[in-house]
């Protein structure tokens, strides 16, 4: 099989990718290792940037987002008691949507089912192969063969674990990462959202977020030990966690019941230099992680492929290298003000285990500060709403 441009993984990268080019006539395929139910059954981001949002619609897939994305001018960050709202829309003119990844996924799935693009889903052994030369390829294995996609270029969406980064020689990238010491447990449940807008809760018991995937299904998440179990947090322990490090207002009106996702997740900074190596472009997850606190793992993957898209494009149409000759050195830029921003809200919201009392004095002047100065809400703002492309 031959086509311009192989994409391996199906996450959302992948598919913005592959509805973008098949929008302008660009052929590609797509490679996952898992199924395709496998895909829209994990549970991930909830809160989508308007740059985000625009992809989306240029790739043909935003009309169900658009009827039931839930719009969110602002936030809450609480502490002490007390419940401090971000007035997003009113600091930055802009907003961020409410709309789950899984459902995304399965909007940009349609679409790409209805364009007749291929996406060959259980492929095992994907392997990138002379991306380094001009004549690149990939090989991958299914129901017992092994087969070749011989391509322009490469695409490495495949996430944090993928074999894209994996397959660049050693001495050619350069990696930076930071593990934080505690997890998030995540629930989800057929619930109201405890308030119509999010809450980030610092407490002295550790961070707590109140999210939500839609006006009847919330998604709660509490900071807690690395080494902990899913067995360890039987349901009515993670409600009594909860309600402990919200304010009394939001503890009372809190809506409890069955949960039906429940998962810890670590958190890590991760970030991998440079994202292009000959043929083959690094996007998304496979190229860094940050931690959820600022909600910027899936945005940034959104803004990796509008560099990469443009760079495509401009070669295939334009006949220029000059977007992809830029690809690393654009996404990078942006990726590490991500980077920055979601390693600043982690560390000002979470319980740091063994922290001294200075610093936790700092957190909580830090708190203060950015709730009352106006300049350094703006500055929250901007960075959580999406900085330009
Ligand atoms: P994905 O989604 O990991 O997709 C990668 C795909 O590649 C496939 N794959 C392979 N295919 C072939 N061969 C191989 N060897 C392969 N290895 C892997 C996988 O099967 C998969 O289908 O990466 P992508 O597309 O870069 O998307 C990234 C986002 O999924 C991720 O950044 C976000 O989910 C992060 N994130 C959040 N981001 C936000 O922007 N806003 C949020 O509110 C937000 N909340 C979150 C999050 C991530 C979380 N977890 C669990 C990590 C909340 C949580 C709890
Ligand atoms: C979510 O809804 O899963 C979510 C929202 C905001 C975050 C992280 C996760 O910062």
């Amino acid at each position: 099989m031959r086509t311009q441009v192989v994409i391996i993984g199906s996450g959302p990268a992948g598919l913005l990718l592959g509805g973008l080019l098949t929008r302008v006539g660009i052929d590609n395929v797509i490679l996952d290792r898992v199924s395709k139910d496998y895909i829209l059954h994990r549970v991930r981001a909830g809160v989508l940037e308007e740059g985000t949002i625009g992809l989306v619609d240029k790739a043909g897939a935003g009309a169900r987002m658009h009827a039931q994305g839930l719009t969110h001018e602002g936030f809450s960050l609480a502490f002490n008691d007390r419940n401090h709202r971000i007035d997003l829309h009113a600091l930055t003119g802009k907003s961020v949507m409410i709309y789950g990844q899984t459902e995304l996924t399965s909007d940009l799935m349609a679409v790409r089912e209805a364009s007749g693009s291929t996406t060959i889903y259980d492929a095992a052994n994907v392997s990138p192969h002379d991306f380094d030369g001009s004549s690149p390829y990939v090989t991958y294995e299914k129901d017992g063969t092994t087969h070749r996609i011989d391509c322009d270029y490469i695409a490495g969406c495949d996430g944090y674990h993928g074999i894209s980064r994996k397959s660049v020689p050693e001495d050619a990238i350069r990696t930076f990462e930071k593990v934080y010491p505690f997890g998030w447990l995540g629930v989800l449940a057929e619930v109201h959202p405890v308030r119509d807008e999010l809450i980030y809760a610092s407490h002295e018991r550790g961070f707590a977020l109140c999210s939500m995937r839609s006006l009847t299904r919330s998604r709660y998440y509490v900071q807690c030990p690395l080494d902990d179990k899913i067995e360890d947090w039987a349901d009515n322990r993670f409600w009594d966690e909860l309600r402990r490090r919200l304010p009394a207002e939001d503890a009372e009106a809190l809506i409890t019941g069955p949960s039906f996702e429940k998962s810890i997740a670590p958190l890590r900074s991760f970030v991998a230099e440079p994202m292009r190596f000959g043929r083959l472009f690094l996007v998304g997850d496979a190229a860094h992680i940050v931690p959820p606190t600022g909600a910027k793992g899936l945005n940034l993957a959104a803004s990796d492929v509008h560099y990469l898209f443009e760079g495509l494009r401009q070669h295939y149409l334009e006949k220029s290298t000059a977007g992809l000759d830029a690809y690393s050195g654009k996404s990078l830029a942006r990726v590490w003000k991500a980077v920055r921003f979601s390693w600043w809200m982690t560390t000002m919201l979470h319980r740091f285990p063994g922290t001294d009392a200075f610093s936790q004095r700092v957190q909580e002047a830090e708190l203060d500060y950015l709730v009352h100065s106006p300049a350094a809400s703006a500055s929250l703002s901007e960075n959580y709403v999406g900085l330009p492309y």
